[in-house]
């Protein structure tokens, strides 16, 4: 591809709620700029966007992907994003790239969920934004209703700049609110509309939508107020460039048209995004840390050269492939930066621009342009490379805590070798997964944001690097504890010919408040027990309370106090002493009215209103208690503290009672005591399960 300055660069993010056509518009702007040389169709799974095979068998968009093409003199680096909320964290890491997003919607559905949560992380990102109102082609579509929400959700600074001419089926035509032409479509055809004149019927409602536009645009500056007001409108210049401003400072937001799977109103977009779009240049700036320094900075072609990078791909054949923002300066191909993270130093050789899994070599990438690189050694996301070594290092963005995690294993011993390896791939291309181990119950944890989210890496591991695993829901990390409080004694004596054994101690159990875990006190006094052998006490308690009493849990929150025993001259030794504190130590047990604890999940929801009730209802019969509400708009944020053990298959039973409509996420909070009758169940369980162990 050719090299192209900074000026005529737009990088563009496709956002919005998941099957809302993203990927479907990528591909018909991709065909009628030319850059593929047929319509290709997210339904058919061969677009340039969603290549990879997960992708395509599930016929959605996992992760972003970039496609770039020329339209005219620009350049268009379009990132197409996913939009079901379980990978909405790639799509946020991913607009750390874009100067501009296009905020998808479907034209029957209008706004959805995620199309709030995509419209938050471009505010967060301050990027401007424009609607493309998608799927005009519909039965049940309304480009008029949908309008409404978008004011209604988004303000009155939401204004159409397009009319559709037909609706549903007859849907063929749009009308340019800025020129004020017309332009028809032939469905499923080139995407290059017939202009004309605009046709009577619609006259009024374009010359109305029109001034509306006008009206909007000159509002922000003087000297298109001064225009407006002295000849009732703008010339259409004049219009371009105040728009362009207005957009660019995030006062409009524009409101397009199309149905992109059969090819309607795709050049319209295109000059769209020439026309008024901002370039690199004009993008606001983002925040970095210069010498220690929090600055803002913006695209600077006359700097040295700088890249940061937003995503890290694992291919199958090119191995690491590194996707990075030009920042400053112009990065040539070979071109050599250092990582301003590990100080590594890179060879940036074979830059490339990427288009879908295609790497297009390019000599040279500008200030602001996008780029991939294969085989860097050290690079990740987030870092920044540069030639200079005091040079701003920008910032990546946060992942958040996994919402749900499962027991991994691998199905034999050969996947099993394997197995760490490939995760590490995976872990490296989507940060918003967790791979660890559970101290406690010794299981390897993959934990996602959802049961598809770990779905597709089982998949994944399988399909890209042969290895099979099974997933399991964790185990419950119980705990015990003591409700009350005991003086019990632990003797320990044998005579075994020779040599005996002898330890002898007293010891108070009693609870202490909850997280405190364990707490030691010696309280003899005139040498009971021998000074030295108060520690191998003390062991043999913190070793006898790690394998449990009730049902082979950990025992935590006590506090134990020796205060008295005794001791023979020659049979004492430091394992008598600790054989006495085990003994002493399951004694108390008994005694103090041991209890289980098991971990409670701060859990939060979000969901249309119309559920809200079902959901409450739901977590009542959950044992959970709710915490606090919320509301925004139509969506209900329910907060609540619910036992784990009953959130396991909670996703599952969210998405059929909402229609997949609602997101949740949870995290660990406190321990609490298990009722009686869950406690029963849960000793039962461990004791069969311990006596197994034992015969084996
Ligand atoms: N009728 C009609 N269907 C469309 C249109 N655009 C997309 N579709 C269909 O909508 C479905 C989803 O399209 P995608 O392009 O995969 O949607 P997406 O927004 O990329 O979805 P995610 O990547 O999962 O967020 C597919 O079946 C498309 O054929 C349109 O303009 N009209
Ligand atoms: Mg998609």
């Amino acid at each position: 591809m050719k090299v192209f300055d900074s000026s005529d660069i737009r990088n563009v993010a496709l956002i919005g709620h998941g099957h809302s056509g993203k990927t479907s518009l990528a591909s018909s702007l991709l065909f009628t700029a030319g850059a593929t040389d047929r319509h290709l169709k997210a339904d058919e799974g061969n677009t340039i966007t969603d290549f990879d095979e997960e992708e395509v068998a599930r016929k959605l968009s996992i992760t972003s992907a970039l496609a770039a093409f020329s339209w005219q003199k620009t350049k268009v680096n379009l990132i197409d994003t996913p939009g079901y909320n379980i990978f909405l964290s790639d799509t946020r890491s991913a607009l750390t790239a874009a100067d501009a997003a296009l905020v998808i919607l479907d034209g029957v559905a209008g706004i959805e969920v995620s199309t709030e949560k995509v419209w938050q992380f471009a505010e967060e990102f301050k990027l401007p934004c424009a609607f493309v109102v998608n799927k005009l082609d519909r039965e049940r579509s309304s480009f008029e209703r949908v309008v409404a929400a978008i004011q209604e959700t988004f303000g009155r600074t939401a204004v159409p700049i397009h009319l559709p001419v037909g609706s549903e089926k007859s849907f063929a035509g749009i009308i340019d609110l800025i020129r004020m032409r017309s332009y028809a479509y032939k469905p499923g055809g080139d995407g290059k509309g017939k202009e004309s004149d605009i046709p009577g019927s619609e006259q009024e409602a374009a010359t109305k939508a029109h001034e509306a536009l006008v009206e909007m645009v000159a509002e922000g500056n003087d000297e298109l107020l001064e225009e407006f007001f002295g000849t009732g409108s703008l010339a259409p210049d004049h219009l371009i460039n105040g728009l362009q401003q207005a957009v660019r400072e995030r006062r409009i937001f524009p409101i397009l048209c199309s149905a992109a799977s059969s090819n309607i109103g795709a050049d319209l977009l295109l000059s769209f995004l020439s026309e008024v779009l901002p370039s690199p240049l004009q993008r606001s700036e983002v925040s970095a840390v210069q010498n220690g320094n929090e600055i803002t900075k913006g695209i600077t072609p006359k700097e040295p050269p700088a890249v940061f990078v937003f995503k890290t791909a694992a291919d199958p054949f090119a191995g690491r492939v590194t996707y990075f923002k030009v920042m400053s300066g112009a990065v040539k191909d070979d071109a050599h930066l250092s990582n301003m993270r590990s100080n590594a130093s890179e060879r940036l050789a074979h830059i490339a621009t990427p288009f879908g899994k295609t790497m297009q070599p390019i000599a040279e990438l500008r200030a602001g342009d996008i780029g991939a690189v294969a085989k860097l050694k050290e690079t990740l996301t987030g870092d920044t490379l540069c030639e200079k070594n005091n040079c701003a290092v920008f910032r990546g963005v946060e992942f958040p805590e996994p919402s749900i995690a499962y027991a991994i294993s691998a199905k034999t011993r050969n996947d099993e070798d394997r197995l760490s390896t490939a995760l590490s791939k995976i872990l490296e291309e989507d940060r918003s997964l967790r791979f660890y181990r559970d101290p406690q119950t010794k299981e390897f944890l993959l934990g996602g944001n959802g049961q598809q989210h770990v779905e597709v890496v089982v998949s994944r591991l399988k399909r890209r690097y042969g290895v099979e695993v099974e997933l399991k829901a964790p185990k419950i990390p119980y705990r015990e504890t003591v409700r009350g409080t005991a003086s019990v004694q632990g003797r320990h004596k044998k005579q075994t010919g020779g040599h005996g054994q002898f330890g002898d101690c007293w010891i108070k159990i009693e609870p202490l408040p909850r997280g405190e875990k364990f707490q030691f006190v010696n309280d003899i006094f005139g040498g009971a027990i021998p000074r030295n052998f108060i520690p191998a006490v003390e062991k043999g308690i913190v070793e006898a309370a790690e394998q449990g009493f009730l049902a082979g849990y950990p025992v935590t929150d006590f506090k134990v106090t020796v205060f008295d025993g005794s001791y023979h001259d020659v049979d004492s030794s430091e394992m008598a002493f600790k054989l006495a504190g085990r003994k002493a130590f399951r004694a108390a047990m008994q005694q103090a009215k041991p209890a289980l604890l098991e971990p409670i999940m701060k859990v939060e929801v979000e969901s249309p209103t119309e559920f809200a009730g079902d959901l409450m209802s739901d977590f009542n019969g959950r044992r959970g208690r709710i915490s606090g509400m919320d509301l925004k708009g139509n969506m209900q944020t329910i907060r609540a503290q619910v036992p784990m053990s009953e959130m396991l298959n909670y996703q599952n039973d969210l998405i059929s009672k909402t229609q997949g409509r609602a997101s949740f996420h949870m995290e660990f909070d406190h321990y609490d005591y298990v009722p009686s009758l869950q406690a029963e169940k849960i000793i039962a369980a461990a004791k069969d399960r311990l006596h197994l162990e034992e015969e084996e």
